[in-house]
């Protein structure tokens, strides 16, 4: 850790501890050291084998859904093995700040969050994606393939996640909008901020005169938004913001 690293450290922490009414936006580097793909990085990245308009959106889904439903299975077969990370147990142990996460993943939720918005939805259930309403839980470690229906027989089951081209699930993104314009704090935590309308929060939140604060192993299109900038892995560095002395 060179000093300056240090230096920032202490100022983002004093940063946080004078907060009232902090929040954290978070997308897939939180979850990376948990061995879960992030979408963009290169190499390991979902997107860099798969093209994320076609996978992620209803018209690929339309035109190959047995492919996109593989791709999901080989994604939730990862995150079966994932388990959440000090950077997730570090966030949920502070139960002041809430938790609006792009990541579709249940990391968050069992490192013990509670007060968690999940925009893009959920990957650990299906639904009916003719909305006849039909919703189950998947088994992660045995994940289905494409299939009907089984309650009205007449569309196929996709994941419970918010694909391209479809809105954000309309609670979740009030909440959020409403707790980015409130906040006076956000901490910025593994995105690379290039996803609408999801990045926008991090907007609403500077203008609403929020301290930002970005933890990201690189700079991002958030960098010109921030108060601070903290260069490094998530899981390594919001312990060190996070826990008490
Ligand atoms: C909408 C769920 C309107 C699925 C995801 C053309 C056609 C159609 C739409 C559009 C278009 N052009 C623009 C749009 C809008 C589009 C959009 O923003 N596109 C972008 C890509 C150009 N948005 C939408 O379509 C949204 N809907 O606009 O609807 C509408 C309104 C009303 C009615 C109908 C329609 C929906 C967007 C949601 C898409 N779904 N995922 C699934 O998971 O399969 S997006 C996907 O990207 C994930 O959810 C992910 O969370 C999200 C953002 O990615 P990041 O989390 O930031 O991950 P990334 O890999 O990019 O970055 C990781 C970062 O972490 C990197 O910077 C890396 O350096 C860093 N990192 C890595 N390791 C670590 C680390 N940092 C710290 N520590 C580490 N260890």
């Amino acid at each position: 850790m060179t000093s300056d690293h240090a230096e920032s450290i202490a100022a983002a922490r004093t940063a946080i501890q004078s907060s009232r009414n902090p929040c954290c936006f978070s997308g897939a580097g939180l979850s990376a050291p948990s061995g879960v793909g992030t979408f963009r990085d290169p190499g390991d990245g979902w997107w860099s084998r798969h093209d994320p308009m076609k996978l992620a959106s209803p018209e690929g889904f339309s035109e190959d859904p047995e492919l996109v439903m593989k791709w999901y299975a080989a994604r939730r077969e990862q995150m079966a093995q994932a388990r959440p990370n000090a950077g997730h147990l570090a966030l949920a142990n502070r139960k002041d700040i809430v938790q609006i996460t792009q990541n579709t993943d249940d990391l968050l939720e069992r490192a013990g969050c509670d007060r968690l918005v999940q925009l893009h939805g959920d990957i650990t259930s299906d639904r009916c994606h003719g909305h006849c309403g039909h919703v189950e839980r998947v088994d992660m470690s045995n994940p289905p393939l494409d299939r009907m229906c089984p309650a009205c027989g007449d569309e196929r089951m996709r994941p419970t996640v918010t694909w391209f081209g479809e809105a954000l699930p309309s609670s979740a993104w009030s909440l959020a909008e409403q707790t980015a314009r409130e906040c006076d704090l956000m901490l910025v935590v593994g995105t690379s901020a290039v996803v609408y309308p999801a990045a926008a929060l991090i907007e609403v939140a500077s203008r609403s005169g929020a301290t930002i604060i970005i933890v990201n192993s690189e700079a991002t299109a958030a960098s010109p938004l921030a108060d601070h900038e903290l260069i490094g892995s998530a899981e390594e560095l919001l312990p060190r913001l996070l826990e008490s002395s």
